[in-house]
């Protein structure tokens, strides 16, 4: 099981500038990848609130390079809402440290950065309403778009090849052969379901739509929606922010808000992709990005969904066949409970596919 690593919170929040008294700090979230935390401190009285965030750098292997992308990123999109009601709840501000650095580096080598707190917002795990797929594809058609003008130089790849779902079946492959866990024969369906589908892996790369500056973790508990309004609110979790293909951002928004189910649910006759909530996606998400995006990547909409969740399910599959070290997982069988979902959407996208293609070529 994942235990989170012991860290000297107190001694880490001393570094970045803070006002007022340190309350404490408890773990929140449901991230599968970075350490995140909740720190309350008393200001003149009142208690306010800031994220905590360690980034796991055996994921990302150039933690200060990944910073650099979230400092220009976030302070180009502070510059565009700037002015806006709420504007300092509609984008991430990072709190410096008290050098003046956007980010810690503690004796250890672990990266730490503190955001403020987006106060009266909620993240979901599952998708709940229509209303709140829209809200979250069009917050993340509207990043998108706010990031088209971002000035040179390119963006730092801070995982390379990240979306190549090619290379990531080619690391599949390398898993079952290895069988380093033993497991292999504990998901032979799994694997079967997967080398089926090989075919499809390449058709986003080799369709030659054009690189964007994308967010690239689009999964719906990655947006604040407002608590009040139900509003999109603010995008998070950026450390994938870089160049890449509009469509992944959007096929993972199918992957992860149209299916009422969890990603590790067990029972898996809840899991499908509800057409409703595709349709709420779509026009949430080309309400923002419909002026910009070009008729090839508008066509391959409904299959971006199809792909990623594949993607995704196999590189469950692969850390499962590894021996759980990637994901934070939190049962035994927790990465294969997840690929299991994922392949499961892939076919109810399958039956789906012609009509979600129709629905996009009437309002796209
Ligand atoms: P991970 O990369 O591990 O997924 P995230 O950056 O997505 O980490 O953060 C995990 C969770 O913490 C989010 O789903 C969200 O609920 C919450 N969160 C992150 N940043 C903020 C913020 N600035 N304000 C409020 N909640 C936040
Ligand atoms: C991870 O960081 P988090 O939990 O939002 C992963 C994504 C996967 C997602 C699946 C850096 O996202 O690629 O789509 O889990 N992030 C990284 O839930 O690998
Ligand atoms: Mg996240």
């Amino acid at each position: 099981m994942t235990h989170q690593p012991v860290h000297d919170i107190r001694a880490i929040v001393r570094e970045f500038d803070l006002l007022g008294e340190f309350l404490g700090a408890e773990p929140y979230g449901s991230g599968h990848i970075n350490d995140t935390y909740r720190l309350t401190f008393q200001q003149a009285g009142v208690p306010v609130r800031y994220i905590l965030q360690r980034i796991n750098h055996h994921i990302f292997r150039n933690p200060d390079a990944l910073m650099e992308n979230v400092q220009r990123v976030t302070e180009h999109l502070a510059a565009k809402v700037k002015g806006q009601i709420d504007a300092s709840r509609r984008v991430l501000t990072l709190v410096p440290t008290r050098s003046g650095r956007g980010w810690h580096v503690d004796p250890d080598g672990n990266h730490w950065r503190v955001y403020l707190f987006i106060e009266k917002g909620r993240t979901f795990d599952a998708v709940e309403s229509p209303e709140q797929a829209f809200q979250a594809a069009k917050a993340f058609g509207e990043f998108q778009g706010l990031l088209a003008d971002l000035p040179a130089p390119r963006l730092h790849d801070t995982i390379p090849d990240y979306h190549h779902t090619p290379k990531r079946f080619e690391a599949l492959l390398e898993a079952i052969r290895a069988d380093a866990a033993g497991r292999a024969k504990l998901c032979q369906p799994e694997i079967e379901f997967a080398l089926a589908h090989e075919s499809m892996t390449g058709l986003l790369l080799d369709a030659n739509l054009p690189e964007r500056v994308t967010h690239n973790d689009t999964k719906l508990n990655n947006v604040i929606l407002d608590e009040a309004t139900g509003e999109g609110l603010c995008v998070i979790d950026l450390d994938t922010v870089m160049p890449g293909l509009a469509l992944y951002d959007f096929g993972d928004m199918v992957r992860s808000t149209t299916s009422p189910a969890k990603e590790d649910e067990r029972d898996l006759s809840k899991v499908a992709m509800q057409f409703l909530m595709f349709e709420a996606l779509l026009r949430g998400y080309l309400a923002a990005a419909g002026r910009f995006l070009t008729p090839e990547e508008k066509e391959l909409l409904a299959f971006s969904g199809k792909l990623i969740t594949f993607e995704i399910g196999i590189r469950f599959l692969t850390d499962f066949l590894d021996g759980d070290v990637y994901f934070k997982i939190h049962r035994d069988g927790h990465n294969l409970d997840r690929c299991r979902t994922q392949f499961r959407l892939v076919e109810s996208i399958e039956q789906q596919e012609g009509a979600m293609n129709n629905l996009m070529r009437q309002i796209g």
